[in-house]
């Protein structure tokens, strides 16, 4: 006989830890399996802020003082053009919503601390997990055994197995731009820096009292900047942002990221939901991945609990339309944004940089204009 339990989760990222958290918390039984050992889901680092919204999901289901405690808020954001620095005040333009500093791997090993630490069931290391008979009664396979559910929530990312249990459409855009990530031994800036020159854009994230990220737009398939030695990458940064002063440090890790969207629709299937970047992945200009990753698994929990109390399925049977409503908002934004600081670049044709410099002309000028991109930066509910 398999196990049966409420939920199977696939994955314990951000939308699978926010997801069982909140299920362990309404008392709903769920099993969460992850292919990963433990160490390497509380390691990874990625996103770097909980947009306002995140927080407030936290809050509202008592997780605030596990989750975001002690946490500083976002304030401003400074955009360098060509040198000269502006500040941005979301919170000011937002009604003070203001975004939560926490970076990923600190959320992730909170929620998962939490939900163990209750009494949650998650099991690592779970080696080929399969999806059967997700529009009847589903089951999950894996090597350590079977799991019968009533539903099966998808939040195994985008190289997970769980999406391609549905039958859907697959939209995807490739910006065209790369960009170069590391990770040094240098001060933070005071606020977030992003620099947008026609040397191409560049930015320094603070990673804790004594690290920063440090971004650089690169031109994929024209230069590979893993042949960059570390001199040309700061001289760089030096340029673009705008800072001959900015000092050099070690250089602890070096990424490379293209630019690419990815929506898959519909979000559901039967009795099996997709949550976060298994359904969607979206550029990292804005911070949206892990937030929309959060968002999904809310109204997932909510719409799960609703079903298993007997109420009725209504819920689940929008969920997919809402989380696309709230994905395309995103999609959307982060497009706008990708262009307003790219394409200000010696690489744009000249119309194109006039349009980015109307574009960000219009955020310091524009009231409406500035608290639309507050709204979006703090997270939305109007989709719901
Ligand atoms: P995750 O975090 O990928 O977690 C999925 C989990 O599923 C597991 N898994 C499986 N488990 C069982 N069986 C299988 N077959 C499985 N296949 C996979 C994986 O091991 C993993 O533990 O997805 P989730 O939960 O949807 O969360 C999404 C976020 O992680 C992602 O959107 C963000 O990191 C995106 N992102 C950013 N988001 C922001 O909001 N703000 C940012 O500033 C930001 N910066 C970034 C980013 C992503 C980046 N990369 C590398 C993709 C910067 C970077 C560089």
């Amino acid at each position: 006989m398999p196990e049966t339990t409420d939920v199977v989760i696939i994955g314990a990222g951000p939308a699978g830890l926010t997801l069982a958290n909140l299920l362990q918390r309404n008392e709903i039984s769920c099993v969460v399996l992850e292919a990963r050992d433990r160490s390497y889901v509380e390691e990874r680092q990625r996103a770097g802020v909980l947009d306002h919204y995140g927080g407030e999901i936290f809050a509202a289901a008592g997780l605030a003082d596990a989750v975001i405690a002690g946490a500083p808020r976002e304030k401003f954001l400074e955009l360098r053009y060509a040198g000269e620095p502006h500040f941005f005040d979301g919170p000011a333009h937002a009604g003070g919503r203001a975004g939560v500093i926490v970076p990923q791997q600190l959320l992730v090993r909170r929620l998962l601390g939490t939900f163990v630490d209750g009494g949650g069931d998650l099991r690592f290391a779970a080696a080929g997990v399969a999806l059967h008979d997700v529009t009847s009664k589903p089951r999950v396979t894996y090597a350590g055994g079977e799991i019968q559910a009533a539903y099966v929530a998808g939040c195994d990312g985008f190289h997970g197995v769980s999406r391609h249990s549905i039958p859907s459409t697959d939209y995807t855009f490739d910006h065209g731009i790369g960009w170069y990530t590391v990770l040094a031994d240098a001060p933070p800036p005071r606020h977030a820096l992003m620099g947008i020159s026609e040397h191409g854009f560049a930015a320094q994230f603070g990673r804790g009292p004594t690290a920063s990220r440090f971004y650089l737009e690169y031109r994929p398939g024209a230069e590979d900047p893993r042949d960059w030695p570390d001199d040309y990458a700061w001289q760089q940064l030096r340029l673009r942002l705008g800072d001959p002063a900015l000092p050099g440090g070690t250089i602890t890790d070096k990424e490379i990221v293209e630019m690419r969207s990815f929506v898959t629709e519909p979000m559901a299937y039967g009795n099996l939901f997709l949550a976060g970047d298994a359904a969607h992945i979206i550029t990292p200009m804005g911070a949206k991945g892990m937030n929309l990753a959060v968002a999904d698994a809310d109204f997932l929990a909510k719409a799960l609990i609703r079903a298993l109390r007997g109420a009725d399925e209504a819920a689940l049977r929008s969920y997919s339309d809402t989380c696309l409503r709230r994905t395309w908002d995103y999609q959307e934004f982060s497009r706008w944004f990708t262009e307003m600081v790219h394409d200000a670049g010696a690489r744009s044709d000249p119309f194109r940089r006039r349009l980015a410099k109307a574009r960000f002309d219009r955020l310091f000028r524009n009231e409406a204009a500035a608290a639309y991109f507050a709204d979006m930066m703090a997270g939305t509910a109007s989709v719901e």
